[in-house]
């Protein structure tokens, strides 16, 4: 019998979730997670219901995701800022049987509880993006996310004597499930900064570092603003790691994060279905422009357009798309074998739409995506289909189109190209989206234009649209 959370066996004194000045022991989580478990089990959900949790910035947010996890319910993280066709996507999907927000959560802990072991069963459904349509849910379980924290340790030598620092949302992998979960199952803890700033990140990373051992999670957005900000930000220096990823990190950048905070970053490749499949090592060779090596217990290997594996010199030299097997895949969509089916194969492999080139060491190099129609915007995956058929619902729209721009700060910037039926001001088809859909979604631009380009069988060529 394994825990997510080992220590729940004998909680000791030792802080493991920090908020600004207010912080838990292990024993004080054990206890406010019976809490939590009590006033769920009052209102009806027994462990293995699906449970909504607002992620608003607050303690007691993070003690609902421990309490949720540790305890055997279904835990789906929802944005405070969903727009309202989402939030209601979400719940007519996950049908979540309770919602739970901070306010529900008292840290005085209630009654006796017992943790859950780990059994193969969904423990967390995430939205996530696709190119067409609303996103779906990615079913991810209990063995998925043990499975994949333990791969990162062996990476990152990355134990209890860590404190994981960041400033992430909590609705997506990267937050929760390697910032939490993956300090919670080290016996480590998470300083959690809700809002980004440089300054503030950095702060949080010096207290943590003059306590023991701080490491750093970022997405590629932040590193570049702690770059153009770093004289707010020298304690990042402190920092015994600092691991980037879910997005691109340009090679300069990565230089220039070892010129200004004296050490190179470790970049890790995942997905929302599979958790993290590559990393550098933390010992090891941290090559700009690189994700490392697939992690020990990942199979990863490139295909042809067919799924026809490359040989190694393909591989090196032309490159294809990356497929990954492993205990750390996902389980599927919720509901939608046919969307599952689409992405993993009779085998388990799990097709992710990233094209690499392998060296002869072995070290993997994401130089695209098979997709044009998704976009990683600050580190969120976004689908055009889904900013085209918003934009579409304006009365004042007749047609758009959506691609992903190059930006040197958020990696990809939100475009979009109408043709419009009456007059209507760029900003607001912005705002519109920014309202019905996260705001993270919205157009950082909308050009108008007279028609679409269209090619001769009256397809969109959205590759004609970046000079446009
Ligand atoms: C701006 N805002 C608007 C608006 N314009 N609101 C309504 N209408 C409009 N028209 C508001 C926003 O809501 C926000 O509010 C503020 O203005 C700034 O918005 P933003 O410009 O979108 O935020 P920004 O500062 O650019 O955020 C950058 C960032 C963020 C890096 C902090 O992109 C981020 O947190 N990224 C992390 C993504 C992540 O965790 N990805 C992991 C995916 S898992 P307010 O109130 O907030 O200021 C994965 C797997 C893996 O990929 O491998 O990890
Ligand atoms: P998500 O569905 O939000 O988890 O996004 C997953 C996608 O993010 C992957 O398919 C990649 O395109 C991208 N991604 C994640 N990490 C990296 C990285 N280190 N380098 C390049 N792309 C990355």
């Amino acid at each position: 019998m394994e825990l997510l959370f080992p220590w729940l066996a004998a909680p000791s004194e030792r802080a493991c979730v920090r908020l600004g000045e207010r912080a838990l022991t292990q024993r004080q989580l054990a206890a406010a997670i019976g809490g939590v478990v009590a006033t769920l089990r009052a209102r009806g959900a027994e462990p293995g219901a699906r449970i909504g949790v607002w992620t608003k910035p607050a303690l007691e947010t993070l003690v609902c995701f421990a309490a949720l996890a540790a305890a055997g319910y279904v835990i789906v993280p929802m944005d405070p800022k969903l727009g309202e066709a989402e939030r209601a996507h979400v719940e007519v999907t996950a049908k979540p049987a309770v919602i739970l927000g901070p306010e529900d959560v008292s840290l005085e802990g209630a009654g006796a509880w017992t943790p859950v072991p780990i059994r193969g069963e969904t423990a967390l459904l995430l939205f996530t993006s696709g190119t067409t349509g609303a996103p779906k849910a990615a079913a991810i379980t209990d063995r998925n996310i043990a499975a994949n924290l333990d791969m990162l340790a062996d990476a990152w030598a990355w134990t209890g004597d860590d404190t994981v620092v960041h400033a992430l949302p909590l609705f997506h992998v990267h937050g929760l499930v390697l910032g939490l979960f993956g300090a919670l199952r080290r016996g480590g803890a998470l300083r959690w900064v809700p809002r980004f700033s440089p300054a503030d990140l950095a702060a949080a990373v010096a207290e943590e570092a003059s306590r023991g051992s701080a490491i750093v999670f970022a997405v590629p957005t932040m590193y570049h603003r702690l770059c153009e900000a770093a004289d707010q930000a020298a304690g990042l220096a402190a920092a015994r790691l600092l691991v980037s990823g879910s997005a691109p990190l340009r090679a300069d950048e990565h230089r220039t994060i070892e010129r200004l905070f004296g050490q190179a970053p470790v970049e890790r490749y995942g997905l929302t279905e599979t958790l993290i499949n590559c990393s550098t090592r933390g010992d090891g060779d941290r090559r700009a422009g690189s994700v490392g090596r697939p992690l020990r217990g990942v199979e990863l290997r490139l295909v042809d357009d067919a799924r026809v594996p490359l040989s190694t010199a393909e591989a090196r030299d032309l490159g294809g798309e990356i497929c990954v097997r492993g205990p750390h895949v996902f389980a599927g969509y919720l509901d939608r074998p046919d969307a599952t089916s689409a992405v993993m194969d009779a085998e388990g492999w799990f097709y992710t739409g990233d094209v690499a080139t392998i060296s002869d060491d072995g070290f993997v190099t994401i130089i695209g995506r098979r997709s044009t129609d998704i976009i990683k915007c600050g580190g969120f995956k976004v689908g055009a289909g889904e900013i085209e058929a918003c934009l579409c619902e304006h009365p004042a729209v007749a047609e758009a189109a959506v691609i992903g721009a190059p930006d040197p700060d958020l990696g990809e910037r939100i475009l979009a190209f109408v043709v419009t039926r009456s007059p209507v001001e760029p900003g607001v088809l912005v705002d519109h989206v920014a309202a019905r859909l996260s705001p993270h979604k919205r157009p950082r631009e909308v050009k108008i234009l007279e028609a679409l380009p269209r090619n001769a069988m009256g397809k969109i060529v959205k590759t004609a649209l970046r000079g446009a």
